[in-house]
């Protein structure tokens, strides 16, 4: 099977600030949760913590010059948002905004199309301190950021995501604790979803009164696929492509929120909540797929969340413990197509870790070639069939701080040596270059 993509077809890869850029408190950058987070025991594997990172922030001329060596035609990225303004609110730190003005002239030589992250979960910390995303404050907040960097980069910038991935935030971040803020509060965690749906909104019609170019939002989607065909099992697989799948997305295409969702929490919904939601309701211009894997249920009353535990499949798995299951993306994209009425959609994450090892100055990864290349077969059927897919952003251009994982998961196309900085294109990089060069898999 070979596929070809349209002329103009946005090969890419993406990273996210706090991940690679290092240098977190860098010419008065104020901290992030993420900042305070890995720097409290406990919360990150091997204490690892982001001051470092890929040093990024001070090396970013010679990533570029990598991202040209692969060709690349697009590359996302995040911004910090307590480099812009260290407090959150207020003035913006002139140093903060320098560097990401310098970053996209530099892409833009380079014949690169950035595409910009206005929020890849480093909140400032001060904002936290205010209650974070659980305070509808936030709107504003997110708002007032989101504006400045409009006019700053909107005359060289033509692509914006708003939030990755919110569901990741207010789940891992607000009722489970895996992910900074750290806390455990079911009901914080719908506020903060409640909020990010509108920020995000107030941020699209900001974009759209003041700016050129398209805005979407990325969100981590999966088919939720049922154990067995019982009711039960159907039912919990029902339960989690509702709390998953459809939380942001049905409120962004009918302004409405998933009732299994709301049915299953008794959650009723506070005063005024429905109401603000319909507001939500188709303002942006594409939408961004996020596509690891997908997940089997099966019925558990013993679960405490949705009454459903993952069942592994018999099939192989990525360093993530992940499932590679190629065909969902293409279930994904064609569910998106028929649900929401065919978006505009990019894929802006898609990619695998594996245990990848440094032997006499190569990286062999023939387990990343073979998932991407699964991959986009499948994208490629997917836009055979009617899926309006624009690009395709790998996940991630070099190896970095997988969050909880600290450094112990790569990503990677480019392999990074963390004791001398050294990056080293792996097998999957310089594959993924002969594909971007042919437009063709
Ligand atoms: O590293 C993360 C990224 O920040 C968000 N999406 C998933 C990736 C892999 O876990």
């Amino acid at each position: 099977m070979a596929g070809r993509f349209p002329e103009g077809f946005l090969w890419g890869a993406a990273t996210a600030s706090y991940q690679i850029e290092g240098s977190p408190l860098a010419d008065r950058a104020g901290p992030s949760i993420w900042h305070r987070f890995s720097h409290t025991p406990g919360n990150v594997q091997e204490g690892h913590t982001g001051d470092v990172a890929c040093d990024h922030y001070r090396r970013w001329r010679e990533d570029i010059a990598l991202m040209r060596e692969l060709g690349l035609k697009a590359y996302r990225f995040s911004v910090a948002w307590p480099r812009v303004l260290p407090e959150g609110t207020g003035r913006v730190n002139e140093a903060g905004i320098m560097f990401y003005e310098r970053l996209v002239d530099g892409l833009l030589e380079a014949g690169i199309e950035p595409m910009v992250t206005l929020y890849h979960w480093d909140l400032p910390a001060a904002l936290q301190d205010r209650g974070g995303w659980a305070n509808s404050e936030v709107i504003g907040w997110f708002t007032g950021y989101a504006r400045s960097m409009f006019r700053r980069l909107g005359d060289r910038v033509r692509l914006w995501i708003t939030l990755n991935e919110p569901w990741v935030t207010a789940h891992l971040g607000y009722a489970t604790g895996v992910h900074a803020p750290g806390m455990r509060d079911i009901f914080a965690a719908f506020r903060a979803v409640h909020h990010q749906l509108l920020a995000h909104t107030e941020v699209v019609k900001a974009f759209k009164a003041e700016g050129k170019g398209e805005i979407g939002i990325a969100v981590n989607l999966g088919p939720q696929h049922p154990a067995s065909s019982s009711d039960a099992d159907r039912e919990a697989a029902e339960r989690w492509d509702a709390y998953l799948n459809r939380l942001f997305l049905d409120p962004l295409f009918f302004g409405k929120y998933p009732e299994p969702v709301v049915d299953r929490f008794g959650w009723a919904l506070p005063e005024g909540w429905e109401r603000e939601v319909e507001k939500v309701k188709e303002s942006m211009d594409f939408v961004g797929v996020n596509y690891y894997t997908r997940s089997v249920l099966a019925h558990d009353p013993e679960d405490p969340f949705l009454s459903a535990r993952s069942v592994r499949q018999d099939a192989p798995h990525t360093d993530m413990g992940w499932e590679v299951y190629p065909e969902g993306l293409y279930e994904i994209l064609t569910w998106i197509r028929d649900r929401y009425w065919g978006p505009r959609i990019y894929i802006t994450e898609n990619g695998a870790a594996f245990p990848d090892k440094l032997e006499n100055g190569r990286v062999e990864d023939p387990k990343r070639v073979d998932y991407l290349r699964k991959h986009f077969l499948q994208a490629d059927q997917a836009v055979g069939d009617g899926v309006d897919l624009r690009g395709y952003m790998v996940w991630s251009l070099m190896d970095n701080f997988e969050w909880a994982f600290g450094y112990t998961k790569r990503f990677g196309l480019v392999y990074v040596d963390y004791s001398t900085q050294r990056r080293v294109v792996k097998e999957s990089g310089r594959w993924y270059a002969c594909i971007i060069e042919k437009g063709e898999v």
